[in-house]
């Protein structure tokens, strides 16, 4: 049962799609506070309560006992002490004397104090007093989430082959870094379907444009590298950079579809191109017009898109950094003291998204100037529903492969979402499972994680976990950063280990595939916390560290260095499979508690006793997958 209290006047996100009556706020069955520009609900959390979804945040799949604040935000360091990441999902699942969800459609900033203050209270306060939330009930935490999903729409599901193996790297420039890419993983079996192009295939970071000294013929290349079975999928930033001549710069700016200072000039910030005019897509117009951009890459056939910095992310505002810099003039360097130097330091470490600044510019909203930090956390949801848009007019549904850094429910049915820059960290190994329900109960089913990790030098140990986690979520994509060891699968010893690996995620595809199409059709979670199935059993309850997979399946990674394998909790019997390459490994398993080995070439699964999955023969690319003649195992 959905039930809508409507508070004030909202700003309409578009995140639910279907007509729900609205019921006057004071009816919300919470205890509730209005101020003039303050609103929070409340409720008493008792000694066992617990809460899950809030999405893509730091901390345990239970959210219990921190606060977090819905502000999508370029953080870039996921510590377990920040409050929020890059998307912002409202939604939340209690389970107390009554179960309910909870979901808070507000676009600005929205604070989730959950038993942080008082351990018997959870706040949720906005600083507005316009927004709409829903309160559903059902049979269990898996049936609100259902619910709650049939009014937000069907997840956005993406072509077959972003099912298959991913690589990527922020460095990669010419066409040979591309090719040494696809011919390093086809000369050493190991399979892949697309290569990632970051900023630096652009010609200087200019969206829309390609580097024509590194790519002569991109068209060209674009097909190639197809008859290879390899999708190029290239970045899309947010900035749109100031230059003279540059059409998509010009062509926004004499429309008036650039984001607005209060007196109606560009609003002008500092991001990778240098100086940028940020689109303003919650304009219609503007929204369109900057979809349709996007042709300029699909006419050479690319078929995917990553869409970053659209939280959006700032460097520097045009008004700030003269300010800092005016600040800093004044410093006289003979009689600098110790306190004024790290106020130095702060002036400069202030000026990436900074608040001042996202308060300072407005948005066209139907001839109306909308400040944004009233609506932040839609505008990486626009920025990416302004290409969905024009890709399903353009090429029909599950045609374009997109994912989005930043985003906000509504979002899920256009798009998926990586989760940014992690760390090379066994820390983040876990971090990245327990996000999994927690987005897939707001929708967002295509997703995963940057395996070896972003930022940091990884390990070949740790790439090779990582890489056995990822192997069951639907975005498997191997990323790093600039700088950071090479962590592409041929760069270390015994290759064949990884291969073993990959290889396993092409058996499982059409088990992976198929359980997530169900799952885009049902409503349904493809990752759900023990604490879901196994509502009943405390050890189950209490597990954060493994994860139910569709209906037949559990897993549970490795995500400590040095391990030959872990413990394990059965919450009923399975069966323990090791894959291997082509090998399968099986061992019937009591519920409670095991010690599994697991080495580093072998993917652990567990099967519900009684259920059964299919598996494909590997191959090198999702074209070359024969999906019909399968084995069954379990
Ligand atoms: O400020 O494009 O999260 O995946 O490699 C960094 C460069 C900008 C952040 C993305 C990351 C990407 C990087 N980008």
């Amino acid at each position: 049962m959905v039930k809508k209290y409507r508070l004030g006047q909202p700003f309409d996100t578009e995140a639910v799609v279907k007509q729900i009556e609205s019921l006057p706020f004071e009816d919300i069955p919470f205890e509730k506070e209005t101020k003039d520009n303050f609103t929070s609900i409340s409720f008493e959390l008792g000694k066992d309560d617990l809460i899950f979804g809030l999405g893509e945040t730091v901390r345990g799949i239970n959210k219990r006992g921190w606060i977090y604040e819905s502000w999508c935000s370029d953080e870039t360091t996921h510590s377990e002490d920040k409050r929020s990441l890059y998307g912002a999902h409202n939604f939340i699942v209690v389970r107390g004397k009554t179960t309910f969800g909870l979901f808070v459609d507000y676009p600005g900033r929205v604070k989730w104090d959950l038993g942080y203050t008082s351990i018997s209270n959870a706040v949720i306060s906005i600083e507005d007093c316009n927004a709409d939330f829903y309160y559903i009930t059902g049979d269990s935490e898996r049936d609100i989430v259902k619910q709650f999903r049939a009014i937000i729409g069907k997840s956005y599901i993406p072509p077959f082959w972003a099912f298959g193996y991913q690589q990527s790297c922020w460095g990669y420039a010419t066409e040979k870094d591309f090719i040494d890419v696809r011919d390093n993983h086809r000369n050493n079996n190991l399979p892949l379907d697309c290569i990632y192009m970051d900023i630096d295939y652009m010609d200087n970071f200019k969206d829309f444009t390609v580097n024509t000294n590194n790519f002569p013929d991109f068209k060209g290349f674009v097909d190639d590298m197809k008859s290879h079975n390899i999708h190029l999928i290239p970045i899309i930033d947010a900035g749109v950079k100031k230059e003279k001549g540059y059409s998509v710069y010009e062509e926004g700016h004499e429309k008036g579809y650039f984001c607005k200072n209060d007196d109606g000039t560009d609003f002008e910030c500092g991001v990778w191109p240098g100086v940028v005019g940020m689109p303003d897509f919650f304009n219609k117009d503007a929204q369109r017009w900057f979809g349709r951009q996007y042709k300029f890459l699909t006419d050479m056939g690319i078929d995917g898109f990553w869409n970053d910095m659209n939280e959006p992310a700032l460097f520097y505002s045009k008004k700030g950094l003269d300010n800092a810099i005016e600040k800093l003039k004044n410093i006289d360097t003979e009689k600098v003291n110790i306190w004024e130097f790290f106020n130095m330091k702060i002036v400069i470490s202030e000026l990436p998204n900074n608040l001042d600044d996202y308060a300072s510019f407005y948005h066209n909203v139907k001839g109306k100037m909308v400040c944004h930090k009233d609506v932040h956390n839609l505008y990486g949801t626009f920025m990416t529903n302004s290409a969905g848009d024009f890709f399903e007019e353009e090429f029909g549904k599950e045609k374009i492969l997109m994912f989005s850094r930043a985003s906000y429910i509504g979002m899920h049915r256009k798009s998926g979402i990586w989760f940014g820059d992690n760390f090379s960290w066994w820390s983040h190994i876990l971090l990245n499972l327990k996000m999994l329900p927690a987005v897939n109960m707001c929708g967002f089913l295509y997703c995963g994680a940057d395996l070896g990790g972003f930022a940091n030098n990884c390990t070949r140990d740790l790439v090779l976990r990582w890489l056995q986690l990822g192997v069951f979520t639907p975005l498997m994509r191997n990323h790093r950063a600039l700088g950071s060891r090479a962590q592409e699968a041929y760069n270390f010893e015994n290759t064949e280990d990884f291969a073993d690996v990959l290889a396993v995620r092409y058996r499982l595809i059409p088990y992976i595939y198929n359980t997530f199409r169900r799952c885009s059709d049902e409503n349904d979670m493809m990752f759900r916390p023990l604490a879901f199935d196994y509502p009943e059993d405390k050890l189950a309850v209490e597990t954060e560290d493994q994860l139910m997979l569709g209906d037949e399946c559990m897993i549970a990674p490795i995500y400590e260095q040095n391990k030959n394998g872990r413990y394990v909790y059965l919450p009923e019997d399975m069966t323990f499979v090791k894959l291997s390459g082509e090998n399968v490994c099986t061992e019937n398993m009591t519920k409670g508690i095991h010690y599994v080995d697991v080495a580093l070439n072998e993917v652990p699964l567990f099967i519900k006793s009684g259920k059964q999955i299919p598996l494909c023969k590997s191959a090198l690319s999702t074209a070359e997958l024969d999906t019909e003649n399968l084995e069954y195992i379990g």
